[in-house]
C-alpha cells in the first residue's frame, strides 16, 4: 500500500473514540488508510483475522463518529473484526503486541478496555448481549443507543436468531449492524444468506420510498389519494420490491443497503438510525479483505492467518510435517469412498475442517449447515436414523453449543453418529474463547457415548475407522498444528477400551491422552538418562477407560502420572481417580493437566512449557515427586 506522504497522519492523535467526532469524511478517509495499513503491518507480522478486518474498517470509523461512546455502546459479533475499534480506543501503541503472550487479545475483552463491553469469539452473541445490556440501562435510568455489530455469516446462527426475535419486540434502542460480506468464512450458505443476498442487490429503500411519497404528493389533486393507495398495496407488493422486508416483519425499521466502504454514506445512514426510536437494523454491504489485494482475491485463505509476507501472502513459518486436520481430510475422504454411508457435516468451516474436500468428490454427501452447531447434530442425528454415517466435524470449542444435542438428540438414542473434533486442547494466539480444553469433561459423562484421542496421525485414522465401525455415537479430539510425522496406515478400527503400552518402566507410569502422549515419551527418554525407569501408556480412550491395562502397571510402578490437555476438573486424570477409588486401586497418582482457571492467549509452545505439561515440565514435576520422597512405594 502507498502511504500519502502529503498528509499528516491523523492515527497517532486517536486516543479514544471522541477524537473521532469532529472528523471530516476526507480526515476519515486517510484514517481508514492509515489503519489499514497498521493493521497489515501488525497482521503479517503476528497472525489474526485479516480479511474480516479489512473489510470493516470504515464501518468502525463510522460507527464510532456517529454513536457517542461511553454512552452509546458497541458490541462486536465474535470479534474478529474488532482491530480498528482496538486501534481508535487507546491501544494503539500496544497494537503491535496483539495476540502474543501477555499482548492485546485478538477479541474484545472486558478487561482490557472500557470500551470493550462484552466478550466475544464465538459468533451470533452480539444480539442477544445488546439487548441485555439496552434493558440493564433502561433500568438503570440510562440514556444511549445500543449497537450489535453482527457479520451475515454470524446471522446464520440459531442464537443471533433469538436474539433478533426478542429485540424486535424489547429493543426500543437497539441498533443492529448487519456486516454483510456474502461471506461466511468460507461463502455464506442457506436461505438467510440468499435472502441476504438479494437485498443487498436491491436499492436503498428509504430513499426510494421517499422519493416515490413525495413524487405522489406533489401531484394536484388525486397525488395524496394515489399515496394512499399505494400505502396499502405497498404490504402486498413489498415483499416483491422491498429490501429488508423480513427484517420490518420481525419490527426493526430496515435502513439499507449502504455500500459500507462509503464513509459518507455510512456517516447518514447510522446517524438515521441513531435518531430513530425503536429496533432498527441496518444492512451494510462490505467487501472482506478489503485494500489488500491478496485478501480481496482470496478472503477465505486470509481470514484467520498465521504470519505472513506482505508482498508475496506467503506464510514466513512452514512446518514440515502435514496437519491433523489435513489428515482427517484425507481419511474421510477414504473413507467415503469405501463406505457410502458415510455423510461429512460442517458449521461453517469446510476448510478448517478439512472437508472441503469431501465437498468435491462428494458434493451430495457433504452439507454445510451455517453457524449453526446445535442444528448440525440434531440434522445428523436424523440422518442417522435413517441408516447413515454422518461425521460431524466441529471444533472442540464450538461444539459446546450443540451439548444438548449430543446429549439428547444423539446418545440418548444410541445413533451412530461421529464427531470429529479438531482443535481439542489448547489453540494457542485465539485464546480462551477458543481453547478446545472441556471436551474430555464435557463428553466422557454421557451414556452410550464411545471417545477416543488419537496421540498422531496414524492413531487419527484408526480413530475415525472405529468410530465409524460402531452402531452407536462416538467422538475423537485432535490438536491443532502439524502431526509428529508419523506414517499412515490402513484403516483398521481399535478394539474398544483398549490403551497401548508404548514403553515398560517400573519406578514411574506416565499416562498420556491424545496430544500429551509424545511429550510423555520424550519426557520418558529425559528420565531414563537421569536414571529413572518409565513406562509410558498411551491410553487412546477416554471412554470405556482400558482400566486393566492402566492398573497393571500402575501397580507395577511407584506412581502413576496421568496427563491430559484437558481442564483437571472431570477430565481424563479424574476418571482414572474415579475408576482406580470404584476398584479398590490404592496406587499413588499424580495428575497433570490444565487449572480450574481460563487460559490467555499464547504460543501453544509457551503455554504447554507455563503449564507444565511439554516434555521438560513433565519430567521436572516428576523428578520433584520423586526427590520430595512424598510418595514413596507402598
Ligand atoms: C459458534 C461458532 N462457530 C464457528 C465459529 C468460527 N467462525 C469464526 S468467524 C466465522 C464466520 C463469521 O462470518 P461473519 O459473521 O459473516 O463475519 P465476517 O468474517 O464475514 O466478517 C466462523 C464460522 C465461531 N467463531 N463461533
Amino acid at each position: 500500500m502507498k502511504r500519502n506522504v502529503e498528509k499528516s497522519p491523523i492515527l497517532p492523535w486517536i486516543n479514544s473514540p471522541s477524537d473521532l467526532w469532529d472528523l471530516n469524511v476526507r480526515q476519515l478517509e486517510q484514517l481508514a488508510g492509515e489503519v489499514r495499513e497498521t493493521i497489515l503491518d501488525v497482521v503479517s507480522r503476528n497472525g489474526g483475522h485479516l480479511a474480516s478486518n479489512l473489510g470493516a474498517v470504515e464501518l468502525t470509523l463510522a460507527l464510532h463518529h456517529v454513536f457517542r461512546m461511553p454512552q452509546d455502546k458497541i458490541i462486536w459479533d465474535v470479534g474478529h473484526q474488532a482491530y480498528t475499534h482496538k486501534l481508535i480506543t487507546g491501544r494503539r501503541d500496544r497494537f503491535g503486541t496483539l495476540r502474543t503472550k501477555g499482548g492485546i487479545s485478538g477479541f474484545p475483552k472486558r478487561k482490557e478496555s472500557p470500551y470493550d463491553l462484552f466478550d466475544v469469539g464465538h459468533s451470533g452473541t452480539s444480539i442477544s448481549a445488546a439487548l441485555g445490556i439496552a434493558e440493564a440501562m433502561r433500568h438503570q435510568g440510562e440514556d444511549g443507543k445500543v449497537v450489535a455489530v453482527i457479520g451475515d455469516g454470524s446471522m446464520t446462527a440459531g442464537l443471533a436468531l433469538e436474539g433478533l426475535n426478542q429485540g424486535g419486540e424489547l429493543g426500543e434502542r437497539l441498533v443492529v449492524v448487519l456486516n454483510d460480506n456474502e461471506m461466511s468464512i468460507a461463502p455464506n450458505v442457506g436461505a438467510m444468506s440468499s435472502y441476504l443476498s438479494r437485498t443487498l442487490t436491491g436499492s436503498p429503500i428509504n430513499r426510494v420510498k421517499k422519493v416515490t411519497e413525495n413524487f405522489l404528493k406533489s401531484i394536484p389533486k388525486v397525488g395524496e389519494h394515489f399515496l394512499h393507495i399505494a400505502q396499502r398495496a405497498e404490504d402486498s407488493f413489498k415483499a416483491l420490491i422491498y429490501p429488508g422486508m423480513v427484517f420490518e416483519e420481525l419490527g426493526y425499521e430496515y435502513i439499507g443497503p449502504i455500500k459500507g466502504h462509503r464513509l459518507d454514506r455510512l456517516i447518514e445512514a447510522l446517524s438515521n438510525a441513531r435518531r430513530i426510536g425503536g429496533p432498527v437494523l441496518v444492512h451494510v454491504g462490505t467487501e472482506k479483505g478489503k485494500g489488500y489485494a491478496l485478501a480481496e482475491e482470496n478472503p477465505m485463505a486470509f481470514h484467520g492467518i498465521g504470519p505472513f509476507e506482505l508482498e508475496t501472502g506467503k506464510p514466513r513459518k512452514i512446518n514440515g510435517h502435514p496437519s491433523y486436520t489435513s489428515v482427517f481430510s484425507r481419511a474421510i475422504v477414504e473413507a467415503a469412498r469405501r463406505d457410502d454411508r458415510v455423510i461429512a457435516i460442517t458449521a461453517a468451516m469446510p476448510e478448517g475442517t478439512g472437508l472441503d474436500s469431501f465437498a468435491k468428490e462428494f458434493p451430495d454427501r457433504f452439507y454445510d449447515v451455517g453457524i449453526a452447531e446445535q442444528h448440525g447434530v440434531t440434522f445428523a442425528a436424523g440422518l442417522a436414523t435413517r441408516g447413515y454415517r454422518p461425521v460431524v466435524a466441529i471444533y472442540s470449542t464450538f461444539l459446546q453449543r450443540a451439548y444438548d444435542q449430543v446429549v439428547h438428540d444423539v446418545c440418548l438414542q444410541n445413533l451412530p453418529v461421529v464427531f470429529a473434533m479438531d482443535r481439542g486442547g489448547l489453540v494457542g494466539e485465539d485464546g480462551p474463547t477458543h481453547h478446545g480444553t472441556y471436551d474430555l469433561s464435557y463428553l466422557r459423562h454421557i451414556p452410550n457415548l464411545t471417545f477416543m484421542a488419537p496421540r498422531d496421525e496414524a492413531a487419527l485414522v484408526q480413530a475415525l475407522a472405529t468410530s465409524l465401525s460402531l452402531e452407536g455415537p462416538s467422538a475423537f479430539r485432535y490438536p491443532r498444528g502439524a502431526g509428529v510425522g508419523a506414517l499412515l496406515p490402513e484403516p483398521v478400527p481399535w478394539e474398544i477400551g483398549t490403551g497401548e503400552i508404548l514403553r515398560e518402566g517400573s519406578d514411574v507410569l506416565l499416562v498420556g491422552v491424545g496430544s500429551t502422549v509424545h511429550p510423555c515419551l520424550a519426557a520418558a527418554d529425559i528420565l531414563e538418562a537421569e536414571g529413572v525407569s518409565v513406562a509410558v501408556i498411551d491410553a487412546r480412550f477416554i471412554k470405556p477407560l482400558d482400566t486393566e491395562l492402566i492398573f497393571q502397571w500402575a501397580r507395577e510402578c511407584r506412581v502413576t502420572f496421568t496427563v491430559e490437555e484437558n481442564v483437571l476438573q472431570g477430565g481424563f486424570g479424574s476418571a482414572i481417580l474415579e475408576a482406580a477409588t470404584d476398584m479398590g486401586e490404592s496406587f499413588k497418582i499424580r495428575r497433570l493437566g490444565l487449572p480450574d482457571a481460563f487460559l490467555e492467549h499464547a504460543t501453544l509452545e509457551e503455554l504447554r512449557a507455563d503449564l507444565g505439561i511439554d516434555a521438560k515440565g513433565i519430567s521436572s514435576t516428576v523428578r520433584e515427586v520423586l526427590s520430595g520422597g512424598l510418595l514413596k512405594k507402598g
